[in-house]
């Protein structure tokens, strides 16, 4: 096959797309030559830690938002890849809601195993991606920082899987220029030690709000308090965390809040969500959507409808992930290798309208959910991605919120039921809330007792 496939990002998604070629190829399929893109020097995306903020050592935009101390947000049994189960990768079955560090090496166990480290060029961002119609190729023009050098290659299909929760959304409050404290987005937050002791208001209400005041209470703030656009989170939250509505203005270090009520505060985090942002599209290929679970100008969720022959993975809004992306990429590539056919224009543009109003009937996050859930049993339908049992895996995220609901500070104690292996998962040594060290040998470690 002489068909070249470029594919931006070594992250979760990106890493499903080389996964899906190589396991056809695997089976003896003649599979196209697969070039994947990565502007860092590792894989892995956002699970790639970094302590930087701000520019990276190329003078990039850093790409990472994950912090220090990071636990899985969602169990493990909602995310796990159909083909490689965590009990393969570990070798027995583990807690039900991995630190960052074993979430990664999960990651990166699949794709040592499926040896396609040599398929990625590292240090190399996309800096611009056309499309010929004349020729039906797509130029993308790369800068490998390695060689400091700018290039340009020809392509038969682009599948961008460069994520879209790194570039911040970040609204700004009247007072903020005089702020006595620091100001700073989500997507710049990193160790929670650096805010012990300290007041600490928090704009926005979503898994950022939530996740980041939790750690900054688990690491010793003195309070938190949390500022709401449309509704508070609700949960029963620890005596040192209130919440209140949104933030109108702040002097000096007092905040005045909508209703009238104030807080002394010392630090400021916006945790106000992220832009989907591809300024290396051309404009006519460019992605415009909301952080929502039926994208904007998608067929089947993944297909661009204006040029099928462009892809783009894991722009959802996410309950599913890596094994959504799975679904994705398996379809994506199918797709590329002619096996399942495309419909024309007017059908793509309808299969986007259905999804939106579908979508939109949905009435609760458990809606949601099986929204989600229904959309990767479609996927998988089409393709050899081993078959799972996906109700099942709603049932885990059901559970989750359950348990969220009964305590916000403890839900991270629970197990589930792996939809993969059928085993449970065992209670981990340690209740999150004392889980000081999320080293991966500290979290893989036998009970103590
Ligand atoms: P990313 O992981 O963002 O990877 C994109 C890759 O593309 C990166 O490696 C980046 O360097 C590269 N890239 C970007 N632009 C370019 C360019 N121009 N050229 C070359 N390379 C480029 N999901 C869960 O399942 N569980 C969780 O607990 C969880 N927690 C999260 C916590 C935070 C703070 C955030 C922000 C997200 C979290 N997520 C979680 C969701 C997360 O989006 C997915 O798990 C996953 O990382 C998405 O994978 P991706 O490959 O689509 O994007
Ligand atoms: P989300 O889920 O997109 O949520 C963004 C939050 O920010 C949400 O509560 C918004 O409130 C709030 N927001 C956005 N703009 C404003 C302004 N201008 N003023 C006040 N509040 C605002 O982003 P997250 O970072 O929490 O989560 C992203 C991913 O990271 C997620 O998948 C996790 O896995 C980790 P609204 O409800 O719209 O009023």
């Amino acid at each position: 096959m002489t068909k070249r496939v470029a594919v931006i990002g070594a992250g979760p998604s990106g890493l499903a797309q080389l996964r899906a070629f190589q396991s056809a190829k695997q089976a003896g399929a003649d599979i196209p030559d697969v070039v994947c893109f990565e502007k860092q020097d590792n894989w892995g995306g956002l699970w790639n830690y970094t302590w930087r903020t701000g520019m990276d050592a190329n003078g990039e935009p850093v790409h990472g938002s994950m912090y220090r101390y990071l636990w899985s947000n969602g169990p493990k049994e909602g995310l796990e890849f159909a083909d490689y189960p965590f009990e393969e990768h570990f070798g027995k079955q583990i807690a039900s809601y991995p630190p960052r560090a074993v979430l990664f090496d999960y990651i990166e166990g699949r794709v040592k195993k499926a040896n396609v480290r040599d398929w990625i060029r590292f240090n190399t961002v996309v800096r611009h991606v056309s499309y010929d119609e004349a020729s039906g190729k797509f130029s993308v023009t790369v800068h490998d920082f390695s060689k400091d050098q700018e290039e340009t290659e020809e392509f038969d299909n682009v599948v961008v899987a460069s994520g879209h929760f790194s570039t911040p959304n970040v609204p700004s409050f009247e007072g903020f220029e005089s702020f006595n404290g620091r100001v700073l987005h989500a997507h710049d937050f990193r160790d929670a030690l650096e805010f012990k002791d300290k007041n600490i208001l928090i704009i926005g209400t979503s898994y950022s709000a939530e996740d980041i005041g939790s750690q900054c209470w688990k690491y010793g703030a003195k309070s938190i308090t949390v500022s709401h656009r449309t509704a508070p989170m609700g949960y029963k939250w620890p005596d040192n965390w209130k919440e209140v509505p949104l933030l109108q203005k702040v002097e000096k270090n007092m905040a005045t809040f909508k209703d009238g009520s104030t807080a002394e505060v010392d630090a400021i985090i916006l945790c106000t969500g992220y832009i989907h942002h591809f300024p290396f599209m051309e404009e006519k290929l460019k992605l415009r959507t909301a952080n929502r679970l039926a994208s904007a100008d998608l067929y089947k969720g993944v297909a661009f409808v204006d040029n099928p022959a462009l892809f783009y993975l894991g722009m959802q809004d996410q309950w599913y992930t890596f094994n959504m992306f799975d679904a994705q990429a398996w379809w994506a590539r199918d797709v590329m290798m002619d096996r399942i056919d495309v419909p024309d224009r007017d059908t793509r543009a309808a299969d986007v309208v259905d999804r939106v109003a579908r979508e939109d009937a949905g009435e609760d996050d458990y809606d949601a959910i099986r929204y989600q859930g229904d959309y990767v049993k479609e996927l998988i339908a089409e393709t050899d991605y081993p078959s799972f049992d996906v109700d099942g895996a709603n049932e885990a995220f059901f559970q989750w919120k359950k348990h969220k609901k009964q305590d916000i500070m403890t839900f991270r104690n629970n197990s589930y039921k792996s939809v993969m292996t059928g085993t449970i998962a065992p209670p981990h040594h340690t209740p999150w809330k004392d889980a000081l060290d999320d080293s991966l040998e500290c979290y893989l470690a036998e009970s103590k007792s």
